[in-house]
């Protein structure tokens, strides 16, 4: 929560506008989501973009399947690119954030009951879990998070500001000082970094909407890496480090990156990124005639529309607005019809084949307790697998255990907490890979 009063920050402005003009247009032009910034830049790259993105709404809501409502299941890389150590987040942050991501996508966020029953007849659930990754690109296995030391104080710059990417961008290259992305097509890739300018962050976050249908030129450069970028203190409900855009702390509930993700599978801002006349897309997300501007003001409803008969307040509620995290907590059924339409066609190899997760076994198998600081017990059919394999976080192996019995035990006791991993083997083949924490 913004520790300061609307009239206070004014003052608070007037003050700066006062004492430096230059410092006032930089502060102002901290942004909560870059990524119609984005959709501009790229427009400036290459002509035809933003007609591209606008394209891909229409093939993505006509192209939906009729209520098949699996699980569909997104394996995750997190690159942590870091220049000080207050930047090397720890995994148990990614954890929760990733755990926040699940609850929002799922709809198991405890906050959903803190949303005004005008919205019941639009609410929706996306049923899209997120894994950070079991096996990389090389088919090891992994943790799913990768840590870059990087020489680059910010990727932050004065060229964003003016709304160039390029420094920014750096971030997904290893030669550029950043940590190069793991198949695009695969992992949903997102990195976390210092985005800086001036010792506030410019922005806290951007993503790349998807890409890549018939009507777009071969060859084409798009000017964008495919993912989500997220500034290093916005990241996870349970950061260390405190989020100042320059008026006092905010309260972090990792909702920057239910934001992104939204964008990634194709939503964008809930008010259009612009006035009554500027919509976005979705029929059942009432319209705004601007953003939240980072509070929870349920008084406003800027724009008349017809929502089953019903001119619906604005919802700043929802994930793609640009209210405070505190007070969003939905998606609207309409954006989750078109996000899992884009999982089903332009995304399609995030979640079908996808040798990235190997978390569903084909066989009957459970480990508990999980995370835990002593013992796991592993318990599988002797014919299914006949040997466990415990490796550390890094792919060494720790120890092997022959399956005698329906029950395998496997002490923890002396090792180093974090996280680890099991291979189930059969015939010295590998059948599954489960992820473990030691406490
Ligand atoms: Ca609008
Ligand atoms: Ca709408
Ligand atoms: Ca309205």
């Amino acid at each position: 929560m913004n520790s300061f009063s609307l009239k206070e920050k004014m003052k608070f402005s007037l003050l700066l506008l006062l004492l430096s003009v230059n410092f006032v247009a930089f502060n102002q032009s901290t942004e909560k989501c870059a990524s119609h910034k984005a959709i501009l830049y790229q427009e400036t790259l290459t002509p035809g973009y933003k007609e591209l993105v606008n394209t891909e709404f229409e093939i993505a809501k006509s192209a939906l399947r009729p209520k098949a409502n699996d699980l569909y299941t997104i394996p995750v890389v997190v690159h942590i690119v870091y220049n000080t150590a207050n930047q090397n987040i720890a995994d148990s942050v990614i954890l929760n954030q990733i755990t926040v991501l699940n609850n929002d996508y799922q709809r198991m966020n405890e906050d959903t009951v803190n949303m005004r029953a005008d919205f019941d007849i639009v609410k929706g659930d996306p049923n899209i879990q997120f894994v950070l990754a079991q096996i990389d690109p090389a088919g090891n296995t992994t943790t799913g998070i990768t840590r870059t030391a990087t020489s680059s104080a910010t990727f932050g710059s004065i060229n964003f500001l003016l709304g160039d990417f390029s420094d920014l961008e750096k971030v997904k290259s290893t030669a550029d000082g950043g940590s190069d992305p793991w198949d695009q097509s695969r992992y949903l890739n997102i990195w976390v970094c210092n985005m800086e300018v001036f010792n506030t962050p410019a922005l806290l976050g951007y993503a790349t909407p998807p890409t890549g249908l018939p009507n777009w030129p071969p060859g084409s450069n798009l000017g964008l890496s495919d993912g989500v970028v997220i500034q290093y203190q916005a990241f996870g409900a349970n950061n260390p480090n405190t989020l100042d855009l320059g008026q006092g702390a905010l309260t972090v509930k990792g909702r920057t990156l239910s934001h992104e993700v939204g964008h990634y599978l194709g939503l964008r801002h809930i008010w259009g990124d612009g006035n009554c006349a500027e919509e976005d897309g979705i029929d059942d997300t009432p319209n705004a005639d601007a953003q939240s501007n980072q509070d929870c003001d349920a008084t406003k409803n800027s724009c008349v529309d017809n929502i089953y008969g019903v001119d619906l307040p604005d919802m700043i509620e929802n994930f793609m607005d640009y209210s405070d995290e505190t007070c969003q907590n939905s998606f609207t059924q309409g954006q989750v019809d078109l996000m899992r339409g884009v999982l089903e066609n332009q995304r399609i190899d995030l979640i079908q084949n996808n040798p990235a997760s190997l978390e569903e076994m084909q066989f009957e198998a459970s480990i508990y307790p999980n995370p835990t600081s002593s013992e796991l017990k592993v318990k599988v059919k002797t014919g299914d697998v006949d040997e466990l394999l415990l490796l550390d976080a890094t792919g060494k192996h720790v120890n092997s255990h022959p399956i005698k019995n329906a029950t395998t035990l496997i002490s923890l006791i002396d090792l180093e907490g974090g996280i680890y991993f099991i291979h189930f083997l059969k015939n010295g083949k590998r059948q599954s890979v489960q992820k473990v924490m030691k406490l």
